[in-house]
């Protein structure tokens, strides 16, 4: 009797590009289409292929220069253009930093990411980032920060301090981007994005969902993260989290499964890079989470305040890997 393997037989080979081809967004937006199962199963296949299925990457995130930003991100809670509750604060001091370094370590984070609402930094101020993550390495976490555009140059001083990951999110679709931002270009974030690859940094890249666009905004996005070459190390998903004040605020959610096929369609396109379960953790449930580690996320924010608001906290973060059996990385 001929037998075709039960999991060659599920795979939709109609929806999967031979090695090197890049996506297409309708090539994504099929991904989007499938049944949910047959989608489920197929990223958790993927997932398997490349890394252990129950284990989680844990970053900590801490603001180290909070709100009057200069930029006009209609989700974001630190434009100075929008009132929010926000509170401005300057750029923290090294020691400072490096105390919630240490305690992140003990807590058991394995990369320490610090993000500053600045539209770039300014040579100054990138000296002083530049110390802390000398010394927040030194402690031996991975190191990650988010800054926002660079110029010439200012990549290769992050390297050389030991920098290991940028997060510079496209965010949405470019065909969407100028409904929710309009003080800087997509192609600008794409430009600060080569610059970095360009160092030697590896990047870490991804976007925000719920913010009005459409499912093909959203598999036009993924096609683009996917389509780098390579493809980002690092793939934060955010839900958005609506904050009072800014323009998205009453902005309808996105549906859970829509949500769900997200992460499922990112694992898919990118097999080798970490898909983050990032922003809007908080709100969803435990069985939730669930899911989207079984569709394919395997990194999350472990800290109990992202940015500016709550986070899932650290000790419900504990209690779901213990119940789920799921390692840290
Ligand atoms: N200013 C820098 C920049 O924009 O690249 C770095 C900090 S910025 C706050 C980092 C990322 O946080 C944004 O690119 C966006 O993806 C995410 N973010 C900001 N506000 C958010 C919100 N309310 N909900 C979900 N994600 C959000
Ligand atoms: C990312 O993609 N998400 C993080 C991190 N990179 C810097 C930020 C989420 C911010 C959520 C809203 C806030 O706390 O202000
Ligand atoms: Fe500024 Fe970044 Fe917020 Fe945009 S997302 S307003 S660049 S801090």
């Amino acid at each position: 009797m001929n037998s075709i393997s039960p999991v060659l037989a599920l795979r939709p080979d109609a929806t999967a590009p031979a090695p090197d081809t890049r996506w297409t967004v309708s090539a994504v937006e099929a991904l989007y289409q499938m049944p949910l199962m047959d989608l489920l199963f197929r990223a958790q296949q993927v997932h398997r292929e490349n890394f252990d299925p129950n284990a989680v990457q844990r970053s900590a995130l801490i603001s180290i220069k909070t709100g009057g930003c200069s930029e006009d991100c209609s989700y974001c809670s630190q434009s100075a253009r929008y009132k929010t509750e926000t509170e401005r604060e300057a750029l923290m001091q090294v020691e400072d930093v490096l105390a919630a370094a240490r305690e992140a370590k003990a807590r058991g984070a394995s990369r320490f990411c610090m993000g500053a609402a600045w539209r770039g930094p300014k040579e100054k101020e990138l000296a002083v980032v530049s110390q802390m993550i000398r010394e927040v390495k030194a402690l031996g976490l991975e190191t990650c920060v988010t800054l926002g555009m660079l110029k010439e140059g200012q990549a290769s001083q992050l390297k050389a301090a030991g920098l290991d990951y940028y997060n510079h999110n496209l965010d949405t679709d470019a065909e969407f981007y100028d409904k929710v931002i309009t003080t800087h270009k997509h192609a600008d974030r794409v430009d600060t994005i080569a610059q970095v690859r360009e160092a030697g940094i590896k990047v870490c890249s991804g976007g925000i969902l719920g913010m009005g666009e459409s499912r093909r905004n959203r598999a036009a996005m993924v096609a683009q993260l996917a389509n780098l070459n390579p493809p980002p190390e690092s793939v934060p998903i955010n839900n958005l989290v609506a904050i009072p004040g800014t323009p998205l605020a009453e902005t309808e959610k996105v549906d859970s499964f829509e949500f769900l096929r997200s992460i499922a369609a990112a694992r898919i396109t990118m097999p080798k890079s970490f898909v983050r379960l990032s922003a809007g953790r908080e709100a969803m449930s435990d069985e939730m989470q669930a899911l989207c580690f079984f569709a394919g996320a395997n990194s999350i924010f472990y800290c109990d305040k992202l940015l500016t608001t709550n986070n899932s906290g650290t000790s419900r973060d504990l209690a779901l890997f213990e119940k789920l059996g799921l390692r840290p990385i």
